[in-house]
């Protein structure tokens, strides 16, 4: 290298130069080599071996070709191109963080899970959340199912949670997966919808699947757009088994409820929150754990026994049904806190492992056909992913108790058994033994039947709990519920498989029927589709299914957007921060650059976005704050306009001073209802924030001109 003219080690032709805290010289070419401090780590291959030149690769002359002996090169791009794996082929997008769980009581009564033993007892876990259709890289506001899947290092081995923000399937036999996740991916001729069910496969199948029908209400509800991951419920779906050390069996279904309580956005929000920052869920759960504010799901089981499964007319063994809440009260058996994010993505979120059949001692599978096949396909599909069954080799995967066994060898073996035996019975006296009574024991259920391809008649009520989901909503939701289904549909270009929806709904409820039918032109109602079995319109509705009647605790961990300019009042802003600061909440100001304003008492203040990149679908309420000069500034700012317009018809509540009048009367926003609040001394900002408490003024919904037909 030396031997090039001007080359980038010769001292004499780099010329330093500072920028912040870096050092850089420049190298012969003009291009940039940071230079080392005295604590910086010599850069190496991956065989070890120290690097002098990192930019440059090694050519026969500076303009010559290269050289294949350049070792560092071809290791570094050889790596570079192996750098993806497979992505999940559901569930690609998501995101993790560690914790863990905190055991509330001993559950020794009904399970031997060591996990469950000893009140206050901590576990570690890791979680990752995710969307269900999208690509790695898709946008996190999809209208989607959230996954919420547990992984808890107990001492008795990894037990995994896989889970969903809903407590119901699709589909009762995991035989019929790969044509749901088929219908709902991309159309396969032409590679889109990404990350959409709103296409005709998906309604398709769905349409000729009545089973979904319970399902696909609560992905047409608020339920599939999330405000964050931190407001959502998580749930295990399935029934499994609770097994004590008497080896009794009691059927268990586990839920998470998260502390701050459960929000949603809208879909006009959610399609605008997609554009502005596809990382909106990811980012608030980094920020939430960043700034010390960790979140909390309470786990909760409900028990139950034979005898009580037998009273439904429905088999708790299908995962299209649940169990009301009101009918069998969840109890609190302990917590989950998220209190670290993964030091690297890849490493931990890319490549953690979650598989049903991870179950410890004392927990154990039901008959679920659903969960059945889960127990196979998951672990299947690790190979794929992680390229070998070594992947428990991942620190992420690998069991945080003593493991003792003598799998060996396959790719990428990190350990093997040590010792001559790897093999037992062995007459050495090496290796690990069974322990007939501390180890996995599955419960000694009687089974027996003729062989056959065979759903039960027990599964054959599918419009009951649909009607049920759809009456127990708020009629704010019921419309929500309606406008999505009026989206999805509308997207879908065969006049029949619309028309087969309305004729399921028909059994579903005959207003949303109806409704739906008109916003669709579809002028006469179809036939209502035949149902199996006769569908229950006596059950009583279940408020817990509903997320508006479940208001949160507070304002806490939300968001409020401050639209501010120079001259905006710093006596207020001052007051609005004390007071979502004592609420738990966060202030974040958009002002027209991201340079900073200054103040009406001449101080300067730092602002986090530029009204192009701060948009108020990104906040949960918002405080309309410029000066009078900086009003007329805005005033004719499309952005400005978009803010407060979109505010007002996501029924935000609105925190405004009398110099914004101006902004409200170009973007046609008349202030006028309860949702809005004028802040004229420091006091009316805790009213204000009072006023969030109850998240969104929906009455004002209600009251906007419906949207032209
Ligand atoms: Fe699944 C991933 C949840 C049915 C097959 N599933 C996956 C993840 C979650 C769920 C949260 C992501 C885990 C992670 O973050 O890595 N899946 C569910 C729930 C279901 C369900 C709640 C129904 C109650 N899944 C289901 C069936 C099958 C699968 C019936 C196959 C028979 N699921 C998979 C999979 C995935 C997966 C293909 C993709 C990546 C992975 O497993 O690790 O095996």
């Amino acid at each position: 290298m030396s031997k090039l003219p001007k080359a980038s080690g010769a001292k004499e032709s780099l010329r330093a130069v500072t920028i912040e805290d870096q050092t850089l010289e420049r190298g012969s070419g003009g291009e940039l080599h940071q230079v080392a401090g005295p604590d910086t780590p010599v850069m190496t291959t991956a065989q070890g071996g120290p690097i002098s030149d990192d930019q440059n690769s090694l050519k026969v002359g500076a303009r010559g070709p290269a050289l294949i002996e350049d070792f560092h090169l071809r290791e570094k791009l050889f790596h570079f191109d192996h750098e993806r794996i497979p992505e999940r082929v559901v569930h690609a997008r998501g995101y993790g963080a560690h914790g863990f769980f905190e055991t509330y009581k001993s559950l020794a009564d009904v399970t031997c899970a060591d996990v469950f033993q000893r009140a206050g007892e901590k576990t570690p876990a890791f979680v990752r959340f995710s969307t269900v259709v999208g690509a790695r890289g898709s946008a996190d506001l999809a209208r989607d199912v959230r996954g919420f899947a547990v992984k808890i290092y107990t001492k008795q081995g990894n037990w995994d949670l896989v889970g969903n923000n809903i407590p119901v399937f699709f589909i009762q036999d995991a035989i019929k997966f790969p044509d749901l996740v088929h219908a709902v991916k991309e159309e396969p001729d032409r590679g889109f919808p990404q990350a959409a069910s709103a296409h005709d496969n998906f309604w398709d199948f769905i349409s000729l699947t009545p089973e979904s029908m319970h399902m696909i209400m609560w992905v047409m509800s608020d339920r599939a757009i999330p405000r964050s991951f931190r407001f959502m419920e998580g749930f295990g779906v399935h029934t499994f088994r609770f097994v004590n050390a008497e080896n009794q069996s009691t059927f268990v279904k586990f839920l998470w409820k998260p502390k701050l309580g459960m929000q949603s956005v809208l879909w006009n929000e959610a399609v605008k929150i997609n554009g502005a920052d596809p990382d909106f869920h990811r980012r608030d759960l980094w920020n939430a754990i960043q700034s010390g504010a960790f979140p909390e799901w309470e786990l909760c089981v409900q028990l139950f026994d034979q005898a009580f499964a037998d009273s439904f007319d429905f088999d708790v063994l299908d995962p299209t049904k649940l169990i009301p809440e009101e009918l069998l009260k969840p109890i609190p058996v302990g917590r989950l806190v998220l209190d670290r994010m993964p030091d690297n993505f890849f490493v931990e979120t890319e490549q953690v492992a979650f598989m049903t059949q991870n179950v410890p001692p004392g927990i154990d599978f039901s008959n679920d056909p659903l969960l059945q096949g889960r127990n196979f396909s998951y672990l299947d599909t690790q190979l794929k992913r992680l390229g070998g069954p070594n992947f428990t080799h991942i620190p992420i995967n690998a069991p945080k108790c003593p493991f003792h066994h003598f799998q060996q060898d396959g790719h990428m073996a990190m350990r093997n058994p040590v010792g001559r035996a790897n093999y037992q019975p062995n007459s050495w006296g090496l290796g690990p033994r069974e322990a007939p009574d501390a180890g996995y024991r599955s419960f000694s259920a009687d089974e027996q039947g003729p062989k056959a391809r065979l759903r039960p008649v027990s599964f054959a009520d599918h419009y009951s709990q649909a009607r049920q989901f759809y009456i127990s909503q708020t009629p704010v939701e019921q419309s929500h519920i309606c406008d999505a289904m009026a989206f999805e549909l509308g997207k879908v270009e065969a006049p029949a498989i619309r028309l087969r929806m309305i004729s399921h709904l028909l059994n579903v409820d005959v207003a949303l029927a109806a409704t739906l039918a008109d916003k669709l032109g579809i002028a006469t109602l179809p036939a209502v589709a035949e149902a199996a079995c006769a569908v229950r319109t006596d059950l009583e509705p279940s408020p817990a299914l509903s997320i508006l009647s479940n208001p949160p605790p507070g304002f806490g961990g939300r968001k409020v957007g401050a639209l501010v300019t120079n001259g905006s009042d710093a006596i207020l802003l001052k007051a609005l921060r004390a007071a979502l600061d004592a609420e738990g909440a966060t202030l974040e100001l958009v002002a027209p650059t991201v340079g900073g304003i200054v103040a009406s008492d001449g101080s300067s203040i730092e602002v986090h976005h530029a009204l192009v990149a701060g948009p108020s679908v990104l906040f949960d309420a918002v405080a309309i704050l410029p000066s009078a000069e900086g009003a007329a500034l805005l005033a004719p700012m499309p952005a400005a306009r978009d803010f407060l317009a979109d505010a007002f018809t996501h029924c935000k509540f609105i925190a405004h001073v009398k110099a914004a009048g101006m902004l409200f009367d170009k973007a046609g926003v008349p202030i006028g209802d309860d949702g809005f609040v004028a802040l004229r001394a420091k006091a009316d900002a805790g009213e204000f924030v009072a006023r969030c408490r109850a998240m969104r003024f929906w009455e004002r919904e209600a009251a906007l001109p419906p949207p032209p037909s």
